[in-house]
């Protein structure tokens, strides 16, 4: 495929204020008929089980009321396309994949960290200056200071970069009001970028992200307060998915982290945590114990910790934007997990300290060139696995018939350029939920 038209294929994001964000909205989905037939492309449908990237070459893909209702190839259709469908799709010879889930994100936040970052290279460390009361803390600050709005249009943004790269799911974390109402009202903003954006939103609670300067010396006193308080008022309001919490030396450690579990199990909830990024706290152990959805990071994760997870079924996430910003020399053991079989999930991890990386694709490249991983793993990472570790498995991250019809068309000749390119954006187009909602001009500007 001529790369030159990779370029003027980049999908803009298209709104009309007031209206719906949607090109083509749904009307009226005939019983009889799909609404949509993508044809005249191959699909890397990323099912479990499959080798590589489970690919269907020449496939045909039915889409009615938001579900995927058919897959296969083209040859094989059970009548000619427009008999099957009201809109026929051509892919361009392009290839498709399941929507992309970015599944670690802290894309909420006041401010940001371009001056630490200054600091940080003449020398001083992320740790010296979380130590100091800079880092996370002075976030915290500017996210206390900023109102929901505020907070929504300087993360509206970041959400929308990474939906024109083909994420259709993202996580959405707490953890820079570490008061109440600040809390609350991050998980707010994730919801509000879920009703305004085309995208499902999953938003996980952490409270236990730092200890607030109030509370210096009163750490039993800032535990119970995300327990009893933060909490279950997030909860019953219904703003969280998840509760994570940073299980580090500069946080909390495992046993604090425990109590946290404890409180998210008392609601049902289920739990993630960062574990081991920096130094070994024991995380992964702690997040098999919880049944975690996912253990994140994991530079400094042990052997047992590892065994734990793969026998516990917890998704290890990878976060190479991390490792890479702050200068970090040591790799999470990438061959012993997957030597026990724990499945890889990667994330940007988009946070304005250690990774602000508001590029999907270029957290697979990093996977790949600093963690070693294959661009299968990587593709899975971002698909099959980044769904599994938001507890979505069922509905989305593979192609699947009766799978949400969360689908991208990428302008490449074979799927490991996902992983390969750095920089530039072989998008072309993003369905979600049976709608084309980025790249519609591809299909001749209007209605197709
Ligand atoms: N781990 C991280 O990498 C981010 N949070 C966390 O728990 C960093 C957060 C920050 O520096 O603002
Ligand atoms: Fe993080």
């Amino acid at each position: 495929m001529p790369l030159e038209s990779v370029a003027s294929a980049v999908p803009r994001w298209v709104r009309t204020p007031g209206a719906s964000p949607y090109l083509f909205p749904m009307d009226g989905a005939s019983a009889s008929r799909w609404d949509f037939l993508w044809v005249n492309l191959h699909a890397a449908t990323m099912r479990s089980g499959e080798a590589g990237y489970g690919e269907i070459h020449h496939a045909a893909v039915g889409v009615q009321e938001g579900y995927i209702r058919w897959m296969g190839r083209e040859s094989e259709l059970p009548d000619r396309p427009h008999a099957l469908a009201r809109r026929v799709l051509d892919g361009g010879g392009g290839w498709l994949t399941p929507g992309l889930v970015d599944a670690h994100t802290h894309l909420v936040f006041g401010g940001n960290r371009a001056p630490e970052f200054e600091r940080r290279l003449s020398g001083v460390s992320y740790e010296e200056i979380a130590r100091e009361g800079g880092g996370i803390r002075s976030t915290v600050q500017a996210t206390r200071s900023a109102s929901e709005e505020d907070l929504f249009q300087a993360a509206r943004p970041r959400a929308e970069a990474l939906l024109s790269e083909g994420v259709t799911t993202l996580e959405v974390k707490s953890g820079y009001g570490l008061d109440v109402e600040t809390e609350l009202r991050m998980l707010r903003v994730g919801r509000r970028l879920e009703r305004e954006l085309p995208l499902n939103v999953h938003g996980t609670f952490l409270g236990a992200h730092a200890l607030p300067v109030e509370y210096e010396g009163r750490r039993e006193e800032y535990l119970e307060l995300v327990r009893r308080e933060a909490l279950p008022q997030a909860a019953r309001e219904g703003l969280v998915d998840s509760v994570d919490a940073f299980c580090e030396a500069i946080a909390f450690d495992a046993r604090e982290c425990a109590r946290i579990f404890d409180a998210a199990q008392a609601f049902n909830l289920p739990v993630r945590l960062h574990a081991d990024q920096l130094s070994d706290g024991g995380g992964a152990a702690l997040a098999a114990r919880y049944r975690a959805l996912s253990a994140d990071h994991l530079e400094y994760a042990s052997e047992e910790g590892i065994r734990a997870m793969a026998d516990a079924g917890v998704v290890a996430g990878l976060l190479p934007g991390a490792f890479y910003f702050l200068g970090e020399k040591r790799p999470p053991p990438i061959a012993a997990m997957r030597e026990a079989g724990v499945p890889f999930m990667v994330a940007t991890d988009l946070n304005p300290g250690s990774s602000p990386l508001r590029s999907l694709l270029l957290a697979m490249n990093l996977a790949c060139t600093l963690f070693r991983l294959t661009p299968v793993e990587a593709l899975a990472g971002v698909t099959r696995n980044g769904a599994r570790a938001l507890g979505a498995g069922e509905r989305i991250g593979t192609l699947e018939e009766g799978k949400l019809a969360d689908l991208v068309l990428w302008e490449v000749d074979h799927p490991s350029e996902l992983a390969y390119w750095i920089g530039g954006n072989p998008c072309r187009c993003v369905m979600k939920e049976g709608r084309i909602v980025a790249g519609a001009e591809s299909f001749g500007g209007g209605r197709p």
